[in-house]
Protein backbone atom coordinates (compact mmCIF):
# COMPACT_ATOMS: atom_id res chain seq x y z
CA UNK A 1 0.00 0.00 0.00
CA UNK A 2 1.63 3.43 -0.45
CA UNK A 3 1.65 6.04 2.12
CA UNK A 4 1.24 9.36 0.94
CA UNK A 5 3.42 12.12 3.39
CA UNK A 6 1.99 15.13 3.93
CA UNK A 7 3.21 17.95 1.89
CA UNK A 8 6.38 19.37 3.41
CA UNK A 9 5.04 22.98 2.94
CA UNK A 10 2.71 22.22 5.64
CA UNK A 11 3.04 24.55 9.07
CA UNK A 12 2.94 21.83 11.73
CA UNK A 13 -0.02 22.49 13.96
CA UNK A 14 2.04 22.54 17.15
CA UNK A 15 4.04 25.71 15.65
CA UNK A 16 0.60 26.65 14.75
CA UNK A 17 -0.85 26.34 17.80
CA UNK A 18 1.96 28.16 19.92
CA UNK A 19 1.61 30.51 17.28
CA UNK A 20 -2.07 31.49 18.26
CA UNK A 21 -1.75 30.88 22.06
CA UNK A 22 -2.43 34.89 22.99
CA UNK A 23 -1.69 35.36 27.06
CA UNK A 24 -5.88 35.58 27.03
CA UNK A 25 -5.79 32.41 25.99
CA UNK A 26 -3.26 30.83 27.70
CA UNK A 27 -4.87 32.09 31.00
CA UNK A 28 -8.23 30.72 30.01
CA UNK A 29 -6.84 27.43 29.15
CA UNK A 30 -4.70 27.14 32.51
CA UNK A 31 -7.56 27.93 34.11
CA UNK A 32 -9.20 24.56 32.59
CA UNK A 33 -12.68 27.08 32.90
CA UNK A 34 -15.08 29.22 30.77
CA UNK A 35 -16.32 30.16 33.88
CA UNK A 36 -17.35 34.17 34.38
CA UNK A 37 -14.46 34.40 36.53
CA UNK A 38 -11.98 32.42 34.48
CA UNK A 39 -13.27 34.86 31.84
CA UNK A 40 -12.94 37.89 34.04
CA UNK A 41 -9.16 37.09 34.69
CA UNK A 42 -8.32 36.29 31.45
CA UNK A 43 -9.53 40.16 30.29
CA UNK A 44 -7.26 41.40 33.43
CA UNK A 45 -4.35 39.90 31.52
CA UNK A 46 -5.46 41.36 28.43
CA UNK A 47 -5.72 45.09 29.91
CA UNK A 48 -2.25 44.17 32.00
CA UNK A 49 -0.84 43.34 28.24
CA UNK A 50 -2.62 46.61 26.54
CA UNK A 51 -0.71 48.51 29.13
CA UNK A 52 2.82 47.03 28.48
CA UNK A 53 2.10 47.24 24.65
CA UNK A 54 1.44 50.83 25.17
CA UNK A 55 4.48 51.47 27.65
CA UNK A 56 6.86 49.13 25.38
CA UNK A 57 5.39 51.56 22.19
CA UNK A 58 6.31 55.00 24.16
CA UNK A 59 9.74 53.63 25.67
CA UNK A 60 10.60 52.39 22.00
CA UNK A 61 10.41 56.15 20.76
CA UNK A 62 11.66 57.99 24.13
CA UNK A 63 14.26 59.60 22.24
CA UNK A 64 12.59 60.82 19.47
CA UNK A 65 9.38 62.43 21.28
CA UNK A 66 9.30 65.61 23.74
CA UNK A 67 8.33 65.19 27.01
CA UNK A 68 9.21 61.68 27.80
CA UNK A 69 12.56 61.46 29.30
CA UNK A 70 13.17 63.07 32.39
CA UNK A 71 11.43 64.14 35.70
CA UNK A 72 8.46 66.16 36.56
CA UNK A 73 9.77 68.08 39.18
CA UNK A 74 7.41 66.00 41.93
CA UNK A 75 8.09 63.64 44.25
CA UNK A 76 5.84 60.67 44.86
CA UNK A 77 5.24 59.33 48.58
CA UNK A 78 8.21 57.27 48.60
CA UNK A 79 10.49 60.66 48.70
CA UNK A 80 11.66 59.77 44.82
CA UNK A 81 11.90 61.87 42.24
CA UNK A 82 9.03 61.56 39.49
CA UNK A 83 9.60 60.61 35.93
CA UNK A 84 7.97 61.64 33.30
CA UNK A 85 8.27 57.68 31.98
CA UNK A 86 6.21 56.91 35.64
CA UNK A 87 3.36 59.19 35.80
CA UNK A 88 2.60 58.25 31.76
CA UNK A 89 2.70 54.54 32.56
CA UNK A 90 1.14 55.09 35.87
CA UNK A 91 -1.74 56.63 33.94
CA UNK A 92 -2.11 53.86 31.13
CA UNK A 93 -2.62 51.21 34.01
CA UNK A 94 -5.70 53.36 34.95
CA UNK A 95 -6.75 54.13 31.84
CA UNK A 96 -6.75 50.40 30.97
CA UNK A 97 -8.96 49.37 33.55
CA UNK A 98 -12.10 52.36 33.12
CA UNK A 99 -15.24 51.15 31.95
CA UNK A 100 -13.86 47.85 32.17
CA UNK A 101 -16.15 46.25 35.11
CA UNK A 102 -13.00 44.30 35.87
CA UNK A 103 -10.63 46.61 38.37
CA UNK A 104 -12.39 48.22 41.20
CA UNK A 105 -8.74 49.89 42.56
CA UNK A 106 -5.53 50.12 41.11
CA UNK A 107 -2.56 50.91 43.80
CA UNK A 108 0.78 51.58 43.01
CA UNK A 109 3.95 53.11 44.06
CA UNK A 110 3.29 56.44 42.56
CA UNK A 111 -0.01 57.07 44.42
CA UNK A 112 -0.23 57.80 48.02
CA UNK A 113 -4.03 55.83 48.15
CA UNK A 114 -5.66 53.59 45.93
CA UNK A 115 -7.17 55.12 42.71
CA UNK A 116 -10.94 53.77 42.81
CA UNK A 117 -12.86 53.28 39.50
CA UNK A 118 -16.31 53.75 41.17
CA UNK A 119 -18.16 52.86 38.01
CA UNK A 120 -16.58 49.54 38.22
CA UNK A 121 -16.72 48.69 41.50
CA UNK A 122 -20.03 46.88 41.75
CA UNK A 123 -19.42 44.41 39.76
CA UNK A 124 -15.43 44.60 39.54
CA UNK A 125 -14.26 43.18 42.40
CA UNK A 126 -10.59 43.20 41.48
CA UNK A 127 -7.78 45.41 43.04
CA UNK A 128 -4.81 45.78 40.67
CA UNK A 129 -1.37 46.79 42.61
CA UNK A 130 1.35 47.37 40.57
CA UNK A 131 4.67 49.20 39.99
CA UNK A 132 4.34 51.04 36.28
CA UNK A 133 8.01 51.77 36.10
CA UNK A 134 10.53 49.55 37.80
CA UNK A 135 13.88 51.12 37.63
CA UNK A 136 12.93 54.52 35.99
CA UNK A 137 16.73 55.66 36.81
CA UNK A 138 17.25 53.37 33.88
CA UNK A 139 14.81 55.46 31.04
CA UNK A 140 16.90 58.46 30.18
CA UNK A 141 19.62 56.53 29.23
CA UNK A 142 17.94 53.45 27.05
CA UNK A 143 18.57 50.56 29.33
CA UNK A 144 15.76 47.96 30.81
CA UNK A 145 12.92 49.07 32.73
CA UNK A 146 9.99 46.79 33.94
CA UNK A 147 6.55 46.80 35.15
CA UNK A 148 5.45 44.89 38.11
CA UNK A 149 1.95 43.82 38.84
CA UNK A 150 -0.25 41.49 41.45
CA UNK A 151 -4.22 40.62 41.58
CA UNK A 152 -6.21 40.46 44.33
CA UNK A 153 -9.89 40.19 45.35
CA UNK A 154 -11.59 43.00 47.20
CA UNK A 155 -12.49 41.54 50.84
CA UNK A 156 -15.49 43.02 52.46
CA UNK A 157 -17.18 46.80 51.31
CA UNK A 158 -14.15 49.30 51.75
CA UNK A 159 -16.68 51.74 52.86
CA UNK A 160 -14.04 53.75 54.68
CA UNK A 161 -11.82 54.40 51.35
CA UNK A 162 -8.52 52.89 53.18
CA UNK A 163 -8.35 49.50 51.73
CA UNK A 164 -7.26 47.62 54.52
CA UNK A 165 -8.09 44.40 53.25
CA UNK A 166 -4.93 44.51 51.12
CA UNK A 167 -3.04 44.45 54.15
CA UNK A 168 -2.64 40.33 54.07
CA UNK A 169 -0.05 38.55 53.02
CA UNK A 170 0.99 37.29 49.27
CA UNK A 171 -0.65 33.99 49.50
CA UNK A 172 -4.04 36.74 48.54
CA UNK A 173 -2.33 37.32 45.48
CA UNK A 174 -4.48 35.72 42.44
CA UNK A 175 -2.26 36.12 39.86
CA UNK A 176 0.97 38.52 39.53
CA UNK A 177 3.93 39.30 37.43
CA UNK A 178 6.06 41.49 35.42
CA UNK A 179 6.30 42.81 31.90
CA UNK A 180 9.96 43.40 31.21
CA UNK A 181 10.90 46.34 28.31
CA UNK A 182 14.33 45.14 26.91
CA UNK A 183 15.34 44.46 23.92
CA UNK A 184 12.18 42.67 23.62
CA UNK A 185 9.14 42.63 25.57
CA UNK A 186 8.32 40.05 27.33
CA UNK A 187 5.89 39.38 30.02
CA UNK A 188 5.66 37.01 33.04
CA UNK A 189 2.83 35.43 34.95
CA UNK A 190 1.49 33.05 37.65
CA UNK A 191 -1.61 32.24 38.44
CA UNK A 192 -0.28 29.80 40.65
CA UNK A 193 -0.11 26.97 37.98
CA UNK A 194 3.56 27.60 37.04
CA UNK A 195 5.60 30.52 35.14
CA UNK A 196 4.98 31.57 31.85
CA UNK A 197 6.85 33.83 29.51
CA UNK A 198 5.31 35.68 26.60
CA UNK A 199 7.38 37.78 23.92
CA UNK A 200 5.44 40.84 22.34
CA UNK A 201 5.10 40.12 18.81
CA UNK A 202 5.41 43.84 17.12
CA UNK A 203 3.87 42.45 13.93
CA UNK A 204 0.69 40.92 15.32
CA UNK A 205 0.42 43.44 18.82
CA UNK A 206 0.18 40.40 20.74
CA UNK A 207 1.90 38.52 23.12
CA UNK A 208 2.62 35.25 22.66
CA UNK A 209 3.98 32.42 24.42
CA UNK A 210 7.14 31.31 24.76
CA UNK A 211 7.44 29.14 27.48
CA UNK A 212 5.50 27.79 30.16
CA UNK A 213 6.03 26.27 33.25
CA UNK A 214 9.65 28.10 33.75
CA UNK A 215 11.64 26.30 36.69
CA UNK A 216 14.50 28.26 38.24
CA UNK A 217 17.65 26.14 38.55
CA UNK A 218 18.62 25.41 42.13
CA UNK A 219 22.14 27.15 41.72
CA UNK A 220 23.30 29.74 40.05
CA UNK A 221 26.52 31.42 39.62
CA UNK A 222 25.00 35.28 39.80
CA UNK A 223 24.68 37.76 43.02
CA UNK A 224 22.64 40.59 42.41
CA UNK A 225 23.20 42.98 44.53
CA UNK A 226 23.70 46.66 45.14
CA UNK A 227 27.21 46.19 46.74
CA UNK A 228 27.47 50.21 47.01
CA UNK A 229 25.71 49.81 50.19
CA UNK A 230 28.71 47.15 51.37
CA UNK A 231 29.21 49.53 54.70
CA UNK A 232 26.06 49.96 55.35
CA UNK A 233 24.60 46.22 56.09
CA UNK A 234 25.31 44.36 58.91
CA UNK A 235 27.94 41.51 59.50
CA UNK A 236 25.70 38.74 57.97
CA UNK A 237 25.04 40.45 54.31
CA UNK A 238 28.81 41.71 54.16
CA UNK A 239 29.93 38.21 55.06
CA UNK A 240 27.92 36.52 52.67
CA UNK A 241 29.68 39.30 49.78
CA UNK A 242 33.36 38.28 51.02
CA UNK A 243 32.28 34.75 51.12
CA UNK A 244 30.83 35.26 47.10
CA UNK A 245 34.28 37.25 46.54
CA UNK A 246 36.44 34.52 47.60
CA UNK A 247 34.20 31.61 45.95
CA UNK A 248 34.91 30.37 42.58
CA UNK A 249 32.53 30.55 40.47
CA UNK A 250 30.70 33.64 41.42
CA UNK A 251 29.65 36.84 39.59
CA UNK A 252 27.92 40.01 39.98
CA UNK A 253 25.17 41.02 37.62
CA UNK A 254 22.75 44.13 38.92
CA UNK A 255 21.06 46.82 35.87
CA UNK A 256 19.10 49.00 39.03
CA UNK A 257 16.18 47.44 37.75
CA UNK A 258 14.66 44.86 40.03
CA UNK A 259 12.76 43.42 36.91
CA UNK A 260 15.88 42.72 34.45
CA UNK A 261 17.98 41.10 37.90
CA UNK A 262 15.13 38.74 38.69
CA UNK A 263 14.06 37.90 35.04
CA UNK A 264 17.88 36.81 34.47
CA UNK A 265 17.96 34.70 37.53
CA UNK A 266 14.73 33.11 36.68
CA UNK A 267 15.89 32.41 33.68
CA UNK A 268 19.48 31.26 34.66
CA UNK A 269 19.34 30.67 38.66
CA UNK A 270 21.35 32.83 40.69
CA UNK A 271 20.47 34.97 43.38
CA UNK A 272 18.73 39.02 43.94
CA UNK A 273 19.48 40.70 47.33
CA UNK A 274 18.33 44.22 48.52
CA UNK A 275 19.02 43.73 52.29
CA UNK A 276 18.33 46.61 54.80
CA UNK A 277 20.43 49.43 55.41
CA UNK A 278 21.90 51.42 58.59
CA UNK A 279 19.39 54.08 57.55
CA UNK A 280 16.65 52.22 56.24
CA UNK A 281 16.98 48.98 58.20
CA UNK A 282 13.59 47.62 56.33
CA UNK A 283 15.64 48.02 52.70
CA UNK A 284 13.96 49.83 49.99
CA UNK A 285 11.63 47.11 47.91
CA UNK A 286 7.98 47.76 48.37
CA UNK A 287 6.10 44.33 49.60
CA UNK A 288 2.46 44.76 47.64
CA UNK A 289 3.87 45.54 44.40
CA UNK A 290 7.24 44.53 43.88
CA UNK A 291 8.43 41.59 46.56
CA UNK A 292 5.35 39.71 47.13
CA UNK A 293 4.28 39.17 43.17
CA UNK A 294 7.97 38.62 42.07
CA UNK A 295 8.43 36.27 45.41
CA UNK A 296 4.83 34.71 43.78
CA UNK A 297 6.48 34.15 40.38
CA UNK A 298 9.90 33.09 42.01
CA UNK A 299 7.88 30.19 44.28
CA UNK A 300 5.99 28.47 41.60
CA UNK A 301 9.65 28.25 39.61
CA UNK A 302 10.45 26.32 42.42
CA UNK A 303 12.91 29.15 43.89
CA UNK A 304 12.51 30.63 47.09
CA UNK A 305 12.22 34.02 48.11
CA UNK A 306 12.57 35.41 51.79
CA UNK A 307 13.25 38.63 53.76
CA UNK A 308 16.06 36.68 55.39
CA UNK A 309 14.39 35.28 58.27
CA UNK A 310 10.74 34.86 56.60
CA UNK A 311 9.44 34.05 53.66
CA UNK A 312 8.00 37.14 51.55
CA UNK A 313 4.75 35.69 50.95
CA UNK A 314 4.17 34.99 54.33
CA UNK A 315 5.01 38.88 55.35
CA UNK A 316 1.60 40.94 56.43
CA UNK A 317 2.08 44.84 56.28
CA UNK A 318 0.76 47.59 58.33
CA UNK A 319 0.49 49.77 55.39
CA UNK A 320 0.28 49.50 51.33
CA UNK A 321 3.71 50.98 51.00
CA UNK A 322 5.43 48.72 53.05
CA UNK A 323 8.66 47.85 52.91
CA UNK A 324 11.22 44.70 53.20
CA UNK A 325 14.51 43.21 52.83
CA UNK A 326 14.65 41.09 49.75
CA UNK A 327 16.52 37.98 48.81
CA UNK A 328 14.66 35.96 46.10
CA UNK A 329 16.24 33.51 43.49
CA UNK A 330 17.69 29.83 43.18
CA UNK A 331 16.50 27.89 46.42
CA UNK A 332 20.27 26.48 47.21
CA UNK A 333 21.43 30.30 46.94
CA UNK A 334 18.80 31.88 48.97
CA UNK A 335 19.57 28.95 51.40
CA UNK A 336 23.29 29.91 51.67
CA UNK A 337 22.17 33.80 52.03
CA UNK A 338 20.50 32.78 54.67
CA UNK A 339 22.48 30.74 56.54
CA UNK A 340 24.87 33.80 57.09
CA UNK A 341 22.49 35.53 58.79
CA UNK A 342 22.15 35.49 62.18
CA UNK A 343 18.84 34.08 63.76
P1 LIG B 1 13.59 53.23 40.75
O1 LIG B 1 12.37 52.74 40.01
O2 LIG B 1 13.29 54.37 41.66
O3 LIG B 1 14.75 53.46 39.83
O4 LIG B 1 14.01 52.05 41.76
C1 LIG B 1 14.29 50.80 41.25
C2 LIG B 1 14.36 49.79 42.36
O5 LIG B 1 13.21 49.82 43.14
C3 LIG B 1 14.65 48.39 41.84
O6 LIG B 1 14.17 48.16 40.56
C4 LIG B 1 16.15 48.26 41.89
O7 LIG B 1 16.58 46.96 42.07
C5 LIG B 1 16.49 49.13 43.06
O8 LIG B 1 15.46 50.08 43.19
C6 LIG B 1 17.78 49.84 42.85
O9 LIG B 1 18.04 50.60 43.97
P2 LIG B 1 19.52 51.07 44.31
O10 LIG B 1 19.84 52.14 43.32
O11 LIG B 1 19.43 51.59 45.72
O12 LIG B 1 20.42 49.89 44.20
Amino acid sequence: MNTISPPELIIPESNLDRDCTTLSRHVLQSLKSFSPDAYDLSAIMSRIALAGKLISRRLSRAGLMEDVLGFTGETNIQGESVKKMDTYANEVFISVFKQSGLVCRLASEEMDKPYYIPENCPIGRYTLLYDPIDGSSNVDINLNVGSIFAIRQQEGEDLDGEATDLLQNGSKQIAAGYILYGPATVLVYTMGNGVHSFFLDPSLGEFILAQENIKIPDHGSVYSVNEGNFWQWNDSFRNYTRYVHRQEGYTGRYSGALVGDIHRILMQGGVFLYPGTTEQPEGKLRLLYETAPLAFIIEQAGGKASDGINPILDIIPSKIHYRTPAILGSKNEVELVESFIEK
